[in-house]
């Protein structure tokens, strides 16, 4: 493990470049801080973050309650407000997608029901059962949660200029997901520059595959594939060693595992690495948990995939709060009514 104490004598504030010590895939797994990769981290992943929080708040650019926001998000990886977005809002969304069968052709669902990986074309019956992405493009009701005004804010301090909402998955149900960190599968050209949210549409009910993660987790040394990067080939990479030597990390430094039980409107933040999972599911396979997570990242970075989407590249801005971008839909300048997503994931 790296575990080095960073110098704090080239401080600034602005991305934080840290020339950590080389080490090599062969030498170990787990690498320190950056690897000598020059990873650029958020500001909230810097050693010096609580003192910059008590210089924004001294300033008068930061209130009360987001001094105590930001250092909690800080020391922990992750934040909870409490019924944060208002009823109507989260009602509009729920609304829509249960309804989005009356839209066929206009959303990008899982397999699972089909027992396939990839995904589909939504068609025209109901359906509570798939996950929908990027549900931004199409819904303005999708937009006015996962970019609320509150949430705008929270990131744009986090990250010194506007979010870029990249990805974003509606889940219906739980899709069972085993312990990871999102810089594993939400790949960015800075991978530290991450940041997501999971928004709860309903009360969540215990045993439902209830959102759960390890606290202070974000913290740990990085995990390097066998490509040197911090994402996973599921080809190459042996991903059920990736969960065990995850899940023994935390374990082994005796962070606390908290499932997330949540009421309709709770927001939860998590940065880049923070380790989570859904918490294993004992109620039916079906059991609702209709909950939002959206992956952003800081204005200065772009999704990896767009190396690779060349005709995906267009930001659409929402107001001022932050922008959006899709790897799933063509997005354009001049936007009328819903677009129909055109998926290089499609199977
Ligand atoms: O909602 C969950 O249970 C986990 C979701 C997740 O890990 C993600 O979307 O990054
Ligand atoms: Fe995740």
């Amino acid at each position: 493990m790296g575990g080095q104490r960073l110098s704090l004598g080239l401080e600034k504030w602005r991305p934080a470049i840290y020339p950590l010590p080389v080490t090599t895939r062969e030498q170990v797994m787990w690498a320190a801080p950056a690897n000598g990769l020059n990873m650029k981290t958020l500001w909230t992943d810097t050693p010096y973050a609580i003192q910059r929080v008590a210089g924004l708040y001294e300033a008068g650019d930061i209130t009360p309650d987001e001094r105590e926001d930001l250092t909690h998000f800080i020391e922990h990886g992750w934040l909870i407000w409490r019924g944060a977005i208002e009823p109507h809002l989260i009602d509009r969304f729920a609304a829509d997608i249960r309804s989005h069968h009356t839209h066929p052709g206009k959303f990008l669902t899982t397999r699972h029901r089909d027992g396939k990986p990839g995904l589909k074309i939504s068609g025209g019956t109901p359906d509570r059962f798939e996950s929908l992405f990027d549900l931004y493009v199409n819904l303005a009701s999708a937009r006015d949660v996962c970019l609320h005004q509150r949430i705008a804010r929270f990131l744009t301090l986090v990250f010194d200029t506007k979010p870029v909402a990249c990805q974003q998955l509606l889940f219906q149900r739980s899709n069972g997901h085993r312990v990871h960190q999102d810089t594993s599968v939400v790949a960015i050209e800075d991978p530290m520059l991450l940041a997501a949210s999971w928004i709860a549409l309903e009360d969540v009910r215990e045993g439902s595959g209830e959102l759960a993660f390890y606290d202070r987790s974000h913290r740990l040394p990085h995990y390097l594939f066998k490509d040197g990067s911090k994402r996973i080939n599921f080809a190459e990479d042996d991903n059920d060693l990736y969960i065990a030597e995850l899940d023994a990390a935390c374990r082994r430094e005796s962070m606390a595992y908290e499932r997330f039980i949540a009421r309709k409107g709770d927001v939860f933040f998590w940065t880049a690495d923070l380790v989570h999972r859904s918490h294993p599911r004992t109620l039916p396979d079906d059991t609702s948990r209709l909950s939002c997570v959206t992956h952003y990242h800081p204005a200065t970075t772009t999704p990896f995939w767009f190396r690779h989407h060349p005709n995906r590249h267009y930001r659409a801005d929402f107001a001022d709060r932050g922008s959006y971008v899709s790897a799933h839909y063509p997005l354009a300048a001049k936007q009328r009514g819903m677009i129909a997503p055109e998926s290089a994931f499609m199977g």
